[in-house]
């Protein structure tokens, strides 16, 4: 399976892209019951990172929105994911090769939570200890993400913008934040990403992308692989604990090693 030309080019001009069926059905049911099973606390995991909606959970007893990252060291059902021939014939297509695995995520949006929203961000702005700034993330949906169940979005083009700020200057009490911005080259236009069940979408790191609380009466899940080119290199030091750490990686070396697996070779 392989993007076309006028497909990889849409990726470079607009910074994402909508891919094909990555996922079957049974492994969506697979992958959902190894979710509930993190999140009900029947299957142990060592690194639940709870987002700052969890207070809100209480409600009818519905789960907390969550997100939870590098399952594929704990957990198999995930790490098989990344054996997947699909998903890595269509990331060498973006990217220079070996691809492989910056970290991996969960991000589960409960039903009926209309706070669930992820703020505007790029993706490259927690990843600046690791260079150069072209990764991409194949964004896996698990259930229908749809715009009232709080699909990404996206603002085309906005991956080739030179806006300069830091973790820091980020006010984190407004989502839109980065849309706002009075530096910002063009108006910006969001474009939603829709994204059908077991279907992949990827996004450049630089991209600015963000996303709304879940209307509807079912959760929004998906299984998100946040993949690097061949070349990437640590460049610095993780500065805050919400940025992946560089693990067993010297400054300016390549980053690679077993909590980097390469996605298999492209056929
Ligand atoms: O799942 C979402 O709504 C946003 C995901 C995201 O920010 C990402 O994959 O980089």
């Amino acid at each position: 399976m392989h993007f076309n030309q006028e497909q990889i080019d849409f990726f470079r001009t607009n910074g994402y892209l909508l891919g094909p069926r990555v996922l079957s059905d049974e492994q969506i049911k697979e992958l959902k019951n190894r979710i509930q099973g993190i999140l009900d606390g029947s299957v142990s995991f060592p690194q639940l990172y709870k987002g700052e909606t969890v207070d809100r959970s209480k409600a009818k007893g519905q789960l907390p929105s969550v997100k939870i990252v590098n399952l594929h060291r704990h957990d198999t059902t995930f790490a098989k994911i990344l054996e997947n021939i699909d998903v890595s014939c269509l990331a060498h297509d973006l990217m220079d090769g070996p691809v492989r695995l910056w970290e991996d995520q969960m991000i589960y949006k409960p039903a009926y939570d209309e706070k669930t929203a992820l703020a505007w961000h790029q993706d490259y702005t927690y990843w600046s200890h690791v260079s150069p700034a072209d990764l991409a993330t194949c964004w896996i949906a698990l259930d229908d993400a749809t715009v009232d169940n709080g699909c990404m979005h996206v603002v085309p083009g906005s991956h080739r913008w030179d806006v300069k700020y830091s973790r820091d200057d980020i006010d984190v009490t407004d989502s839109e934040w980065l849309l706002n911005r009075p530096d910002l080259p063009t108006k910006v236009t969001p474009v939603a990403c829709e994204v059908p069940a077991g279907h992949c979408h990827f996004h450049h790191c630089r991209t600015f992308h963000g996303s709304y609380g879940n209307k509807t009466d079912n959760p929004r899940r998906s299984y998100v692989l946040h993949l690097m080119p061949g070349h990437i290199r640590r460049t610095g030091n993780d500065w805050n604990d919400r940025m992946a750490s560089v693990e067993d990686v010297a400054v300016g070396e390549v980053i690679k090693g077993p909590n980097y697996p390469e996605l298999p070779s492209p056929v």
